[in-house]
């Protein structure tokens, strides 16, 4: 069938006509529920059986912005390729993937309608014991046999040719790494901030230590990312979790995915400045979060480094001294790509609720400072981090000044 988006009702009879999926004469409802910045999302649901699966099928055109902004839907292949491969190694933690459709640009999954999208959560002041465990091992297992270190070299070269995913690459590039510092037409922040802003556009030292990051996401082929793996990316509920829209996948540098989960918890913290209303509650949360920021580096590094030991395929690995060198380096990066996402969703475009739902512009902007600070701390401060506590500890001392 020839590319168009789908109806509602459309969505239905596509499912129908997938041998297995459902049977015979099966009764079905269908919701487009899509409210992310890109693609359609349908809702199908069997009432009498309470079967469900979700139809995501890209548009193309970038939803966020609208026709004017055209983009490619073979996003769909590399989203629904990326999500077979996690699921390979994490299936509990990633949707399974039933069908794919290319000349539609659909996929056909399981549906986590049951979770929640973690930034809700956050939002809300939920707390998720597990998420750090879940997440770390997500991050340890798809990264690590998808790097040199655990995939046979001839399947890595040829992983990252399936992985070229040069416009998806590129939004990331202009929306992460350029835009937002430099008084560009996609920006999109609060007024009370230009002064900050515009520090941020005439800071020589940070806009060069942002230019190092992004060199390296231009051409350091590491693993296989996830690519946007911010909370919005997070299906949750307390005991489970699931990945979602790796559409972003491409072969980069391990840091950027691991530095995409922990700037999102920072937005949240930065945002509990006028989310959480009561003080005590307030700085309680925030504790909660940092200690989350440890929890994840230190589960995501002592995985990393067992699956090293037990599985690095790649001779060098096992030079002494290298598995250090490699993790000192990965957090360092881990910081880097943080500080740059926290910038990013403060000046660029495509903000987070985490800080645009404070009504009040006052307190939203005292908010946003807060980002700010703390985004550019981690780039600048990043040469001098070793473990986890190392930024954490930059979280606090520019949450005190
Ligand atoms: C035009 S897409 C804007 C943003 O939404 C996605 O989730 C990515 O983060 C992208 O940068
Ligand atoms: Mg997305």
């Amino acid at each position: 069938m020839a590319y168009r988006a789908l109806t509602e009702q459309e969505a239905v009879e596509y499912v129908k006509g997938i041998p297995g999926l459902f049977s015979e004469g099966a009764e079905l409802t269908s919701r487009e529920i899509g409210d992310g910045n890109l693609n359609l999302v349908f809702d199908i649901q069997e009432p009498a059986t309470g079967k469900s699966v979700i139809v995501k099928q890209a548009l193309p055109f970038a939803r966020v912005v609208g026709e004017s902004w055209p983009l490619t839907i073979d996003r769909a292949r590399i989203e629904s390729e990326a999500l077979r491969i996690q699921h390979k190694y994490v299936p509990d933690l990633v949707p399974q993937v039933y069908h794919f459709d290319g000349e539609l640009a659909l996929t056909v999954m399981e549906n986590v309608g049951d979770h929640i999208i973690m930034r809700k959560g956050l939002i809300e002041g939920k707390r998720y014991p597990l998420f750090a465990k879940q997440i770390g091992r997500f991050l340890a297992q798809t990264l690590f046999f998808t790097s040199d270190l655990g995939a046979h070299p001839y399947d890595k070269k040829a992983l990252v040719g399936t992985f070229i995913n040069p416009e998806l690459c590129k939004i990331t590039e202009d929306l992460v790494f350029t835009d937002p510092y430099e008084n560009a037409p996609t920006n999109d922040f609060n007024p009370l901030i230009r002064r900050e802003v515009e520090a941020i556009w005439n800071n020589k030292p940070l806009k060069l230590e942002i230019a190092k990051l992004k060199y390296d996401f231009l051409t350091r082929s590491e693993a296989l990312l996830h690519g946007d793996l911010h909370t919005g990316s997070i299906f949750i509920t307390e005991n489970s979790l699931k990945a979602i829209d790796p559409e972003f996948a491409y072969y980069g540098p391990i840091g950027f995915d691991i530095g995409a989960v922990i700037a999102n918890l920072l937005l949240n913290y930065a945002g509990q400045h006028g989310l959480q209303k009561d003080q005590g509650e307030r700085e309680a949360y925030r504790e909660y979060l940092l200690e989350t920021v440890e929890d994840v580096w230190n589960e995501f590094v002592s995985q990393f480094v067992q699956l090293w030991h037990k599985h690095a395929k790649e001779r060098s690995a096992h030079v002494e001294g290298l598995w250090q060198s490699y993790v000192k380096r990965l957090i360092q990066d881990t910081a880097g790509y943080a500080g740059c996402k926290i910038l990013r969703r403060v000046i660029g475009l495509a903000g987070v609720a985490d800080l645009n739902a404070i009504e009040d512009d006052q307190t939203r902007a005292e908010a946003e400072r807060l980002a700010l600070s703390i985004g550019e701390a981690l780039i600048l401060g990043r040469g001098g981090i070793d473990e986890s506590t190392d930024i954490t500890d930059i979280v606090r001392s520019v949450t005190e000044r």
